[in-house]
C-alpha cells in the first residue's frame, strides 16, 4: 500500500483524489514489477553464473495478453492488493480494465509462445524468449454493416509498465550489399574465405519482459527487438544537411517493427516481412552470443549450452545466420560449423496446409541477404548429394526435398531447409506429427526417421484456468487443495466428484456464474444482449475456410428454418446462443465474406422476437485473449469443427475442456487426444476422418452432389442464395454459395449431415443438465494432460535436454 501510493505520487506524478484510472493501474503494476524485481535479477545472475544448458524460444509472435492479472497471480500479491486498494476506495477489476493487452501475435501460434515461457518459468527452465517488439499489435476488429474493418491496435499509447528497454545493449544487423572471396592467411595457412560487404544496417533495440514464473521465485526473461537507425544514419543529418532526408532513412529502418503482419496460416511473401524475420533473429544469436556466453567462449561447445526453438518456419533464417557467423565470422570450417549448427537448432511445424508453408523467391532473398542465399545454396548441395548417396539416382526425388522449388519461381522452402538443418522436427499433436511423417515430410522421414517427433501443444493452467475461472479454481482447489495449478494431472482426483450431486450442482453454480459475467461484459462491450438461461454455444478462432466457420453457421440456418416453418416447436426446443468471435486477414476476402454472412444471418435471427427466444448469434468485434478469458469459462459447447486433417492441433479446445464444456469436434489435431482422454461419452464426434477425407478428395469431390441429396442443406444454401439475409439481394453472399456448391475445399458440406445428427445429441445430452455437468466434471478431470508444462516436460525429455534449475 505505501508501496502505491509512492508509485501514484512520485512515478506518476499524481494523488489518490484525482488519479485517474491509468494512473492507478500504472501505480499498482509498478508496485508490483517492484516486487518481481529481485526475483528477476537472481534468476538472470543464478543463468550466468551456473552457464547451464538453456532453451531460446524464437518467435515472431508472442501473443501475452493482459500482464497485470498474471504478475499479480505470480507473485501471490492478488488478494493484498485487492484489498489494500479496496480500502482506498479503488475496484481492482475497474483499474485492471486499463491496461490495453499486448496483440504481439495472431492467433494459436503466437498464444502458444506464451504459454510455453510462462510454463518454462514456473518450471524453473532456463529459458528465454526471443521476438519482436511490433508497434501495433494484431489491427483491431470492427464491424461496419457487418462487415469487418481494420484499426491500427495502438497498443503503447499509455506506455507500458512491463516493459524495459535497454538502449545500451543494441545490435547492429546488415542486409543487403554484395559478397566476395578472399584469401586470408599466406602460405600454407591461407584459406579462402567470403566477406559480406552490407548495403545497409539497422540497430536492434532489445525490450525486456518479466516472465515470472508462478510462485516460485523464478522470473524468465522475454526479449523483445525493437528497430532504430544507426547511429551513422544520425550522422549524416548533420554531415549532408538533408535533414528531411536523413529522418526518411529513420522512418525506413524503424519500420521493420513498426508492425504485425496479420495474415494467419497464409504468409505473405513481402519483403519486409523478411526483413522482420532477420532483424529479430540476427539480433537474437548476437544477444546470446555476446551477453549470455561469458566473454571468450569457444563456439564449438555451443550445443551444449543452448537450443534454438524455431517457432514454425518464421525464424528458420537464424540456421544460414548462425552458419555464417561460425564460418565468416569465427573462421571456422564449413562441415564442423554445419556440425554446431545442426545441433543448435529444433523444428515446430504447425501446419499441414501447403499454402502456409513459407516460401522465399531466391531474388528477393539474394537481395536482401545475398550471403545467406549463398549458404542456403551450399547446404542444399551438400544435402542433395547425400540423398543421392542413400536413396540413388532418382531425380524425382531430388527435386522433391530440394530446399530450393523451381516452379512457379525459384524460391527457397524454409519448412524444407529447417528440416535439413534441425535435430529434431516436431508437429503440435499426435494426429499432425504423423500426417508430417506421412505425408508433407514423408521424403525427410524416410531419410531420417529419428528426428522426428512429436509434441502435444498445451495451455497454461495459471491464465486459462486460475486467472480466468476463479469459481472453478476455488471449487477444484476446495476438493482436492492447491497443487493441480502446477501439476495439472492431479486433476485426475476430481474424477469422483462427478458422481456427487452436490458437486455438480455447485459445478453448475459456478459455470452459470460464468455466464453471468460473460452477459454482463458482452452488454457493457459490445450493447449485445444475451440470456445466459440459454446453452452457450461457442467457436471462437480466427477466421478461414479450413475451420470451417460456415459449418456452424449452415447448423445455424438450419435451425432457424426449421422453427420457422414450424418442422421444430419453439416451446421443445433447446434454447441457445451461438457465439462467434474471429478476426480476419484483412487481405483474405473469402474470410470477410464469411464474417458478412455470419452478422447478416444473426441480424434477421436475432430481430425475430418469436424465435431469438430460442436462437440467438453474438459476434462480438475484435476477439483477443481479454475476450477468451471471460469466454471460456462461461462455454457449455466448444466448436472444433475442422476438417479432419487440417487443425494441426488448435488448442481453444484444450482451454475449453478445462473449464467444464463439452466438445463437438472432428476427429482432427489434438482433438482426437481429447477424446481419447474424456471418452466417447463425453465428446461429440462427427465428420469424415482424415483418410476418408483423402479418399473423398482422390475420388473427386462433387460438394453438389450433397446439395442435391439433402433437402435440409439445400433449404439453408437456398435462403441465403435467394436474399434471406441481405435484403432481398441475391448477388451479396453469391460468392459464398458459389464457392460451397463449386469447389467447396475444406468439405463443409460433405460434413453437414453428420454435423446435424451430432447437435441434435449435443441437445438430447444438454436436457439433462445433471448428466451433463458430471461430462463436463469429467472433461475437466481428464484433461490435465493438455497443461503446457506437461509440453515443456515433453520438449525437455524429447529435444532439448535442458536442465531444469528451481522451479515447481
Ligand atoms: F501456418 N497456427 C497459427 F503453421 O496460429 F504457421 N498460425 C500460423 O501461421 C500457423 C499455425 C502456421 C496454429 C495452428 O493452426 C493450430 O492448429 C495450432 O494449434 C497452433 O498454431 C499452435 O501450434
Amino acid at each position: 500500500m505505501r508501496e502505491y501510493l509512492r508509485e501514484l505520487n512520485f512515478t506518476q506524478g499524481t494523488v489518490l483524489q484525482r488519479a485517474s484510472t491509468n494512473d492507478e493501474y500504472l501505480a499498482l503494476a509498478r508496485t508490483v514489477r517492484h516486487y518481481l524485481m529481485s526475483r528477476w535479477m537472481e534468476t538472470t545472475t543464478e543463468y550466468y553464473r551456473t552457464q547451464p544448458k538453456g532453451v531460446a524460444y524464437l518467435s515472431a509472435e508472442f501473443l501475452l495478453g493482459r500482464q497485470l492479472g498474471n504478475a499479480l497471480l505470480a507473485a501471490d500479491l492478488t488478494d493484498i492488493a485487492t484489498e489494500a486498494l479496496a480500502s482506498l476506495g479503488i475496484d481492482i477489476a475497474e483499474l485492471a480494465e486499463a491496461e490495453v493487452e499486448p496483440g504481439l501475435g495472431n492467433g494459436g501460434l503466437g498464444r502458444l509462445a506464451a504459454c510455453f515461457i510462462d510454463s518454462l518459468a514456473t518450471m524453473g527452465v532456463p529459458a528465454i524468449g526471443y521476438g519482436i517488439r511490433y508497434e501495433y499489435g494484431i489491427f483491431r476488429q470492427n464491424f461496419v454493416d457487418g462487415r469487418q474493418v481494420e484499426e491500427p491496435d495502438h497498443w503503447l499509447d499509455n506506455g507500458s509498465p512491463w516493459e524495459f528497454a535497454h538502449p545500451e545493449h543494441e545490435v547492429t544487423v546488415s542486409f543487403g550489399g554484395s559478397t566476395e572471396r578472399y584469401t586470408d592467411g599466406e602460405g600454407d595457412d591461407a584459406v579462402e574465405r567470403t566477406r559480406w560487404t552490407p548495403g545497409w544496417q539497422v540497430l536492434g533495440v532489445p525490450y525486456n519482459y518479466m516472465v515470472p514464473g508462478y510462485r516460485n521465485q523464478q522470473v524468465n526473461t522475454l526479449r523483445l527487438w525493437s528497430a532504430r537507425a544507426t547511429h551513422a544514419f544520425d550522422l549524416k543529418i548533420f554531415n549532408y544537411g538533408d535533414y528531411a532526408e536523413a529522418v526518411r532513412a529513420q522512418t525506413f529502418a524503424e519500420n521493420i517493427s513498426k508492425v504485425l503482419y496479420p495474415e494467419d496460416s497464409t504468409p505473405q511473401g513481402k519483403e519486409l516481412r523478411l526483413q522482420q524475420q532477420y532483424f529479430f533473429v540476427a539480433c537474437s544469436l548476437r544477444d546470446f552470443i555476446d551477453r549470455l556466453l561469458p566473454g571468450g567462449f569457444d563456439l564449438r561447445r555451443l550445443p551444449e549450452r543452448i537450443c534454438f526453438q524455431l517457432n514454425d518456419t518464421h525464424p528458420v533464417i537464424a540456421i544460414p545466420e548462425l552458419q555464417r557467423i561460425l564460418v565468416d565470422e569465427e573462421g571456422l570450417d564449413w562441415d564442423e560449423a554445419w556440425d554446431i549448427t545442426r545441433r543448435c537448432f529444433a523444428y515446430t511445424c504447425h501446419t499441414l496446409l501447403p499454402e502456409a508453408l513459407e516460401v522465399w523467391p531466391v531474388e528477393l532473398l539474394g537481395r536482401l541477404l545475398p550471403r545467406h542465399l549463398e549458404i542456403i545454396y551450399r547446404i542444399n548441395d551438400d544435402f542433395l548429394a547425400e540423398v543421392r548417396e542413400s536413396r540413388g539416382d532418382d531425380e524425382l526425388l531430388v527435386r522433391r526435398m530440394s530446399i530450393i522449388a523451381e516452379h512457379p519461381q525459384r524460391a527457397v522452402r524454409m519448412a524444407h531447409l529447417a528440416t535439413v538443418a534441425a535435430t529434431k522436427v516436431n508437429g503440435v499433436a499426435e494426429l499432425h506429427s504423423q500426417l508430417l511423417r506421412d505425408k508433407v515430410l514423408a521424403d525427410f522421414a524416410t531419410l531420417w526417421p529419428e528426428k522426428f517427433t512429436n509434441v502435444t501443444n498445451g495451455v497454461t493452467p495459471r491464465r486459462f484456468v486460475r486467472l480466468a475461472n476463479p469459481g472453478l479454481s476455488g471449487l477444484i482447489t476446495e476438493a482436492i487443495g492447491d497443487g493441480w495449478v502446477t501439476d495439472l494431472d492431479r486433476l485426475r482426483e476430481l474424477e469422483p466428484l462427478a458422481d456427487d450431486p452436490e458437486f455438480r450442482r455447485r459445478f453448475r453454480e459456478v459455470k452459470s456464474a460464468n455466464k453471468d459475467r460473460l452477459v454482463e461484459l458482452l452488454a457493457r462491450r459490445d450493447g449485445i444482449d444475451i440470456d445466459p438461461g440459454t446453452m452457450l454455444d461457442v467457436m471462437v478462432k480466427r477466421l478461414h475456410e479450413y475451420k470451417r466457420q460456415t459449418l456452424k453457421l449452415l447448423h445455424v440456418i438450419t435451425l432457424y428454418d426449421r422453427l420457422r416453418s414450424g418442422e421444430l416447436d419453439l416451446a421443445d426446443t433447446v434454447p441457445r446462443t451461438v457465439v462467434f468471435g474471429a478476426k480476419a486477414a484483412p487481405g483474405y476476402v473469402m474470410a470477410k465474406e464469411i464474417i458478412a454472412l455470419i452478422n447478416h444471418v444473426g441480424a434477421v435471427i436475432n430481430a425475430d422476437p418469436e424465435i431469438s427466444r430460442v436462437l440467438r448469434i453474438a459476434f462480438p468485434a475484435n476477439y483477443d485473449v481479454t475476450v477468451a478469458e471471460t469466454l471460456i469459462p462461461a462455454a457449455d459447447l466448444s466448436e472444433q469443427i475442422s476438417l479432419a486433417g487440417k487443425e494441426a492441433s488448435g488448442t481453444g479446445n484444450m482451454k475449453f475442456a478445462l473449464n467444464g464444456a463439452l466438445t463437438v469436434g472432428t476427429d482432427d489435431g489434438a482433438n482426437v487426444e481429447i477424446r481419447q482422454l474424456v471418452g466417447d461419452d463425453h465428446f461429440f464426434l462427427f465428420g469424415l476422418t482424415e483418410p476418408e477425407a483423402a479418399a473423398v478428395a482422390e475420388g473427386g469431390y462433387r460438394p453438389s452432389a450433397y446439395y442435391e441429396e439433402n433437402a435440409s442443406l439445400r433449404r439453408a444454401l437456398d435462403l441465403v442464395a435467394r436474399g434471406e439475409f441481405s435484403g432481398g439481394d441475391r448477388s451479396t453472399f453469391e460468392p459464398v454459395v458459389s464457392n460451397l456448391l463449386g469447389e467447396d475445399r475444406f468439405m463443409v458440406l460433405a460434413d453437414y449431415q453428420s454435423y446435424l445428427d451430432a447437435q441434435e445429441r449435443v441437445e438430447a445430452a444438454y436436457r439433462d443438465p445433471d448428466a451433463w455437468s458430471r461430462s463436463a466434471v469429467l472433461n475437466v478431470a481428464r484433461t490435465g494432460f493438455f497443461s503446457s508444462d506437461r509440453s515443456m516436460r515433453d520438449y525437455l525429455d524429447r529435444i532439448w535436454h535442458a536442465e531444469r534449475l528451481g522451479g515447481a
